[in-house]
Formats: structure tokens, sequence, C-alpha cells
């Protein structure tokens, strides 16, 4: 490394290495590392899985890939020699933004798993010039701004490899640029991210604004452009055709350099469609067999069929895919004569129009392509997959009992514990050895130090490290005073409705009212929140609203600020939540139940020692069976009962809030005069309003239930062992959620590689 690194730096900027600045160092090193890589032998197989996605949230790079190339200390140790600082070189890598949340990190995680296993599985997606928008926070308000990532010297390589994409009436010509995707110790996959040449960035003004019409030079320019009007539904389904027209074509042409016979193509290729944003790669791949591959109809569903498998990650309806006819019509009109024979058969076989691909409203139901013409259909969670079956499904299970499976979603470790988390990694290996890092079970090992207290005291202090070192980071960044010593409690996802950050905040109310009243707690909380919320949704905003006027107004009362204080971190993303991960104490994981598919930084946070405050939703079902009643915190009506209240739309929170005059009072401070001479009366109101007349997700259902138990939650850490002895049963028990063993289901049950 120190020589490549010298020799590197001499070549570029004719510079020592104690010479070099920071950007140079980076530089330096990232080279390095892509020259590695490209001399590595990739996985291969006789059967290659293409995991296609439009989105791939693979945060920064440069630590992730010294550490699998087991190059991390090495380099840490030569930088240091020379008076560098590794953590302060990666401050200087952009973060690609390039997915929304979980379904984007989780196609990250296993692209890292998939190579860790050694199995030949390529990523495939689109090369977003800008990542999701840039998170600013002004008036209390959320601001959108640009987020370019890609300088001159990237990780992406671009490579010769085009191909001729048609839409209606002109033809555009894709370039693919490689990514590439070491595994821990183990062999070297790729992410292939398509884009165009033609792509023009000044074109974005006022922020995230620019002309949705013209597609030749903003086809990649964002990831999800605001689809609330039609110019933008319409860009999205171009992004998407022009995904899986690309990936389509790679898989065809590697898979007949493969020497592949096409009719064989099932028994050599796997294709897994991550949610139904890739789903017309079906379609596709029947339309280019038809008509350049000499197939018929018949056989080429029958090829495509076994080879498409379909993941699902949610059950909310507003997400599930339908595309007008009408704009596919306009974009693809290719597409639809096959489409349309998809649907026909599918009214042939099954007199229910429930299943039917074409609906009366004349709209295509994406899922319901892939349930018919795929051959595998996973949910994330052990829940999620139940529900899947019972009840949005069902009339598909009913069909296909065999083709519905479970996957549990998984992390990895490489960047959740060993990146993320030094200190914790490294007294891990001296209690139980290395092994656990490529095999997760060992972390069980832990156990036996349950009730040693040297150990659990080591704990505790690698977590104060933690929380001293994320003050020090918000106070550079953000510039605002935390302390250590207080307990953290942290919510970090997309700002949603049915997520209940509005829930959380009404606990800040509770709190501020109470000690207000005197009634002040044992210890200092300090309530973090980070989260965007996408740009056209009203209410979502309304809620960050709602957030950042209570932390104006708590952090700046001298009454309450010593016992409380809040944190909106600005611009949430993959690097602050490495940042963030470590040093929590509470992970709020508080869904209205049978509404979050599984979630996946629940299981980071547990990884790294925080107890879970959660409903029984998603993986965290499967975290609490895992950990046992005494180490977690569990609150809420369960999925049955809600599932139950929608059916009967027996749900009224005006009756809730009418009838019980603590919840009032609560809902009421969000319109008090304390608050709107902070924040605005328009964002105030209408979130007021939202909540006691409609609150779709059920807040003041679990409220009460939610308050009580994270007030028993800081009564009992205030027992020092025995809260450190659930952060240990909570880490040793993690190993289940590494995407280690999600992949290797996967492979398992479905791929087969
Ligand atoms: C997404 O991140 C998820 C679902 C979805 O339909 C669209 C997007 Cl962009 C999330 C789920 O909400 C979350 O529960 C799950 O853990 C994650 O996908 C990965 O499966």
């Amino acid at each position: 490394m120190e020589q490549a690194l010298q020799r590197i730096l001499q070549e570029k900027f004719q510079k020592d290495i104690k010479d070099a600045t920071k950007e140079e160092i980076y530089t330096a090193l990232l080279f390095v590392t892509k020259e590695k890589m490209e001399g590595m032998t990739p996985n291969t197989g006789d059967r290659k899985l293409y995991y296609i996605s439009a989105e791939f949230l693979i945060g920064k790079l440069l630590s992730n890939n010294l550490i699998n190339l087991g190059l991390f200390e090495e380099t840490r140790e030569v930088l240091a020699k020379y008076g560098h600082d590794l953590t302060e070189i990666e401050e200087v890598e952009p973060e690609p933004s390039l997915g929304n949340g979980g379904l984007g990190r989780l196609a990250a995680c296993f692209l890292d798993s998939i190579a860790t296993l050694g199995l030949s599985g390529d990523g495939v997606g689109l090369n977003y010039h800008d990542g999701l928008f840039l998170q600013k926070f002004a008036d209390n308000k959320q601001w959108e701004d640009k987020n370019p990532w890609i300088t001159d010297n990237s990780w992406l390589t671009r490579t010769d490899c085009h191909f001729e994409v048609p839409f209606n009436g002109f033809t555009l010509t894709s370039t693919m640029y490689d990514i590439d995707v070491p595994g821990y110790k183990s062999g070297c996959n790729k992410l292939h991210l398509f884009d165009i040449d033609t792509v023009d960035e000044s074109m974005i003004h006022d922020g995230i604004q620019f002309d949705k019409s013209d597609v030749r030079r903003n086809l990649t320019l964002f990831l999800y452009p605001d689809d609330s009007d039609e110019a933008g539904q319409l860009l999205r389904i171009y992004q998407q055709y022009f995904m899986v027209s690309n990936a389509a074509q790679l898989i065809l042409k590697e898979a007949q350099e493969r020497g592949v016979d096409l009719y064989h193509l099932h028994e050599h290729v796997c294709i897994q469609i991550n949610d139904t944003h890739p789903t017309m790669v079906i379609p596709e791949l029947i339309r280019i067999l038809t008509t350049q591959k000499g197939f018929n109809m018949d056989t080429a569903i029958d090829v495509v069929r076994k080879t498409c498998a379909y993941t699902n990650h949610t059950i909310l309806a507003e997400a599930l895919e339908k595309w007008p006819i009408a704009y596919l019509e306009k974009v693809v009109p290719q597409l639809m004569p096959i489409i349309r024979e998809l649907d026909a058969r599918v009214r042939r076989d099954f007199h229910d129009e429930r299943v039917y691909i074409i609906d009366k409203m004349d709209r295509v139901h994406m899922a319901h392509i892939d349930i018919h013409y795929g051959y595998a259909v996973n949910g994330v969670a052990a829940l999620h997959t139940e529900i899947l079956k019972e009840s949005e499904l069902k009339p598909f299970y009913d069909i296909y009992p065999e083709k519905f499976n479970n996957k549990t979603n998984g992390i990895t470790f490489r960047r959740w514990l060993l990146h993320c988390n030094h200190e914790l990694a490294d007294y891990l290996k001296e209690l139980i050895g290395e092994e656990y890092v490529e095999d997760a079970s060992q972390l069980e090992k832990l156990l036996a130090y349950k009730d040693d207290e040297k150990v659990l005291q080591r704990l505790r202090e690698i977590k104060k490290d933690a929380k001293v070192e994320l003050k020090n980071y918000l106070k550079m960044t953000q510039d605002v005073d935390v302390d250590e010593n207080s307990v953290f409690d942290i919510q970090i996802k997309r700002l949603h409705e049915y997520k209940r950050q509005q829930m959380n905040a009404l606990y800040a109310i509770y709190k501020y009212k109470e000690i207000k009243k005197g009634n002040l707690p044992a210890r200092p909380i300090t309530m973090i929140f980070g989260a965007k919320a996408a740009p056209a949704y009203t209410i979502a905003k309304d809620i960050i609203h709602l957030i950042l006027c209570l932390q104006q107004l708590v952090n700046n009362d001298p009454d309450v600020n010593k016992y409380m204080r809040i944190v909106m971190v600005e611009n949430y993303n993959v690097t602050k939540a490495e940042k963030l991960i470590p040093a929590c104490d509470i992970s709020e994981q508080i869904s209205l139940a049978s509404k979050e598919a599984s979630g996946t930084g629940n299981m980071k946070f547990m990884l790294n020692g925080a107890v879970t405050l959660g409903t029984e939703d998603g993986a965290n079902v499967e975290i609490h069976q895992l950990v046992g009643d005494d180490n977690i915190y569990i609150f809420g009506e369960k999925s049955e009962k809600v599932i139950q209240l929608y059916a009967d739309s027996a749900y009224n929170s005006r009756a809730i809030y009418e009838s019980d005059p603590q919840i009032e009072e609560l809902v009421d401070f969000i319109i008090s005069k304390e608050m709107i001479m902070i924040g605005d009366p328009v964002n105030l109101g209408r979130l007021y309003k939202e909540i006691v007349g409609k609150d779709w997700f059920m807040t003041l259902l679990d409220v009460k239930d939610y308050i009580r138990t994270k007030e028993q939650m800081l009564a009992d850490y205030e027992d020092e062992t025995a809260w450190a002895k659930k952060m240990l049963v909570n880490i040793a028990k993690a190993g289940f959620f590494s995407s280690d063993r999600t992949i290797a289901e996967y492979n398992r049950d479905i791929w087969h590689l």
C-alpha cells in the first residue's frame, strides 16, 4: 500500500505522501483500490444472477472496499505514519445517494453478500447524475437542492458496452458504467449502471426543478423525480424501460458469449426483480426473444417465466405501481401488444378480475405481471410474507402457493459493524474470535459473557465513546450541543406517516410538558431524528416542520434544555447513519403494525447494542422472538387488529381525541400559541387537522401505550448492569440478520446459482 500510494501520488500530483492534500490522498487511494479490484478474478458459475433494481444505495465505498480487500488496517497505518487520518480522508468522498431508503440500501447490502459468498451475480441499475435530493433546513422547513456526486475520478468505470434502446419514435444509445463489488476476502462482482451521454446537468434550476419533457437531456438526471404530475410519471416509465431494456440486452449478450442456448436461458440466468420498478424486463425479454431470436410466444413466455423472480417490499396500495395504458402506449408502444397478450392469457385461465393484469380503469398492474410470469414471489420479513399470502395477495397465493416464500431482510456486517463501529468490532474479536465476521451466528458466543461485569462495563464504555464521537460530529456539522451522559433515543428513516415520526413528536410534547410541570427525568434525554420527506408529500413536510419547531422550542428553553434536547439531523443519508447508529441507546421502530414490510435500520441498531422500542411489525417481530421479552420493548396494537380496523373502517381518531383529555392536550399543543409563535400556522394547522380528522396511520390508537412504554424504558436504563445485559443479548442475537444469511437463503430457495 505504501509503495502503491507513493507511486500514484508521484505520477498524478508529483507529491510525497506526507505533503499530499486529503483530496490527493483520497484520489490516490481510489486508484490503488480500483487497480487492485481490476486484477481480481470475477466470481463465476454456471447460473448467473442479475439483480435489477432502480436503486442501489451503496454509500461511500473507500473504507468498505479496503475492508473487503483486507487492506484497511494497513492503509490506516501507512497514512498515520505520514501524519494523515483515514477518517478525515473518508470525508472527501462524495456519497452517491442512488436510493430512497431501505429498498436501495438492501440492494447494496445484497451485492456485498453475493460477492462475499462467492456467487456469480451482478447488479443492474441506472447511473443517476444527482442522487436523492440534498436536504436543507431553513425557517424550520425542508428545502431541496440537487445532489451531484459524479466527479472526474470516481468508482465508476466507463465501459465500451452500448445498447440501442427503442422508444416511441426515437432511439437512445446507452453507455454502461461499472462499479466493482469486492466480496469480503472473496471474488469480485460488478454493479452495472446505465446512462446516456446527452444528459445535461445544467438544465436543473431553483433547487431541483427541470424540464421533465426533455428525455434526451434528463433521463438519468435524478433518482425518482417528483412523480405527482403526468410528466413526472412518464419520465419514470422512460427510466424504467431504459433500465430493463439495457438489462435484457446485457443478459442475452452475456449468455450468448458464454455459449448458452437461449432456449435454456433459465438454466444459466436468473433475474431478481426488486419491487415492481424493473417489471417491464418481462415483456421486454419476451419482445426480444420473439422478434429477434426466433422464439414463438409460448416458448418465450415459458423461458422468461422460469428466469424471473420478484421481491415485494410493501403492502401500501399507493406504492404498488399501476401504469395507465395511455402512458405505456405513449412511451413504450412496442410492449403493449405483449402486455395485452399476457393479460389475455390470465383472463383465459382465471376468471377472477382481481388477478387480471389490466384492470377496468385501463391500468396495468405491474406486480400482477411479476406474479403470473415469474417463478417466485417473496416478502421481506415473516409477518410481511404472511400478510401477502393471507390478505394483500391472497387471490394469487390461492393460485400459486408454491411460488410464495419469505426471505427476511439482512444487513452486511462489513459496513454496519466492522466499518461503522471499529471499537465494538475489535472488542468482539477479542472476546469470541474473528469467525463471526464470516459466520454471523458465532455472535451467540457472546452470551457466555452475559453475567460478566467486566464485559458489560466495556460494552457501556464503547457505547459512551460512540456517543462522544457523535456529539463532536453534531457540534462540527450542525453546531448543536448534546450531552453524552443523556439517553440517546434515535429515529432515522424516511419520513412517512406510517412510520409515525408524528407519534414520537407527541412524546416530545409530553416530555416537554412534564418537565415544565417539574416532573424531572432521572437523566436527560436526547431525541434524535433524521428523515427526508418526498418533495411532493405535504403532510410529511408538515411533520418535519413540527419536529424542527419543537427542536427550537425545547433547546432554547432554559427550564427544559437541561433535561431534554431534540436534534433533527440535516440531510440524513448512509454516511450519517454510520455515525448515528453506534451511538444509539433506544432504537425507535414504531410503525403502525402491518405497514412496515421489514425495516432494516432496526437490525443495524440491534447489532450495535441499541435496545428496540417497537411495534410488532416487520422484522421487529423476529427481533422480539430472538431476544425475548426482557430485551425489547414492544407496544401498540397488533397487525390483525389493525387490518380488521381498516377492513371495517372502524378507526375514528376524532373519537379518541375527544374522549381522552390527555391525548387532546398533546395534539392541541401542535397549534398552541408557543408553537404558532415559532412555526408556520398553515403547516401546523394542516397537520393538526390531519391527525384529529383522519390519522390514517392510527397514531392516536397507540400513542398512550407508546409513551408509557418509553417511560418504562427510561426508568430501566438507570439499572446500568441490567441495561448492558440487554445490549449484549441484542448484539449476540443479531447474527440472524446478516445479509449473508439472507443471500444464502435466496440462493438455496430461488436462485440455485
Ligand atoms: C422502500 O425503501 C421500501 C419499500 C418500498 O415499496 C419502496 C421503497 Cl423505496 C422498504 C420498506 O418500506 C422497508 O420496510 C423494507 O425494509 C425495505 O424496503 C427493504 O425491503
